[in-house]
């Protein structure tokens, strides 16, 4: 990208900035099996203080906006046009395995629609930005979804529900159907790193079933940005609002609509 807004140069500083802190904490992580609360507990307050840095800046420079956040929840703004909506810590189970893919990711909703998103990758180092109008970026190079045509061929990023969680019997239901049409799936645990695949053109297409804002806030703008279509599963608009998320390019998003439908019970 030639030129960087200032939106988006302050979404960048507090990602990188807080991505320096993940970045140190999974490296000690290794030195922590033996300690007395375990890891799931430092990375509960490496998560946490991920959130800190990110609000601080970004209150910072924009001291009127709302926020919306994984840890902290909702904080208003005296701005009530603008929201962060923020995940500190997207791949919380790999980070805590020691796996490198995990991001951190940064939305801003604008007049109540989603404006732009930045989803920074530490390990990797590999920068995702979009804005409204202005296209996708990886690293600064414009992103543009797959133009892969058929369902025989396409690769399916998705995630599968924790246990415990009410869609357990839906996704065995979609994933059944989705392996019996599409060349292969994929499950690597953040939600927001699917978006940015699937807007990179590295995924065709993902699903999952009820996320939470923060996850998939700025993936929605880059995958829009850079060319491809965004639901929520029953072809609406309400991925915000827990109604899960169905992406993809503009060839696929139908025919994957249609074939995860097959999975919901009619009158449902
Ligand atoms: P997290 O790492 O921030 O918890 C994995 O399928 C993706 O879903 C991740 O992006 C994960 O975010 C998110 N997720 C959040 N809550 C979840 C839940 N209750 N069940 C399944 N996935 C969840
Ligand atoms: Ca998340």
């Amino acid at each position: 990208m030639a030129l960087r807004s200032a939106l988006i140069n302050v979404m960048v500083a507090a990602a990188k900035k807080a991505a320096k802190g993940l970045v140190r904490d999974l490296g000690e992580l290794e030195n922590l099996q033996v300690s007395r609360k375990g890891p799931a507990d430092y990375v509960s307050k490496a998560d946490r203080r991920a959130e800190e840095i990110l609000h601080a800046e970004l209150r910072k420079a924009r001291p009127a906006y709302g926020f919306l956040m994984e840890e902290a929840g909702a904080i208003d703004g005296t701005d009530t046009s603008n929201r962060w909506i923020i995940d500190p810590l997207d791949g919380t189970t790999n980070f805590l395995h020691g796996i490198p893919h995990f991001a951190i990711s940064i939305g801003l909703e604008r007049d109540s629609e989603l404006f732009a998103g930045v989803i920074y990758s530490p390990v990797y180092d590999e920068l995702y930005v979009a804005e409204k109008g202005g296209g996708a970026f990886l690293n600064g190079r414009r992103l543009r979804v797959s133009g892969r045509p058929k369902l025989d061929d396409a690769l399916i990023a998705t995630g599968i529900p924790f246990r415990g969680t009410p869609s357990h019997d839906l996704f065995l239901r979609q994933i059944g159907l989705v392996m019996g049409t599409c060349a292969g799936i994929r499950r690597y645990g953040s939600a927001a790193l699917d978006l940015a695949y699937v807007a990179a053109g590295r995924y065709d297409g993902y699903w999952e079933n009820g996320l939470f804002p923060w996850d998939v806030a700025a993936g929605i703008v880059l995958v829009r940005e850079a060319g491809g279509f965004v639901s929520d599963l029953a072809g609406g608009r309400r991925m915000l609002a827990g109604g899960g998320i169905l992406a993809a390019n503009p060839v696929l998003h139908a025919p994957l609509a249609a074939l995860l439908a097959q999975a919901t019970p009619a009158g449902s």
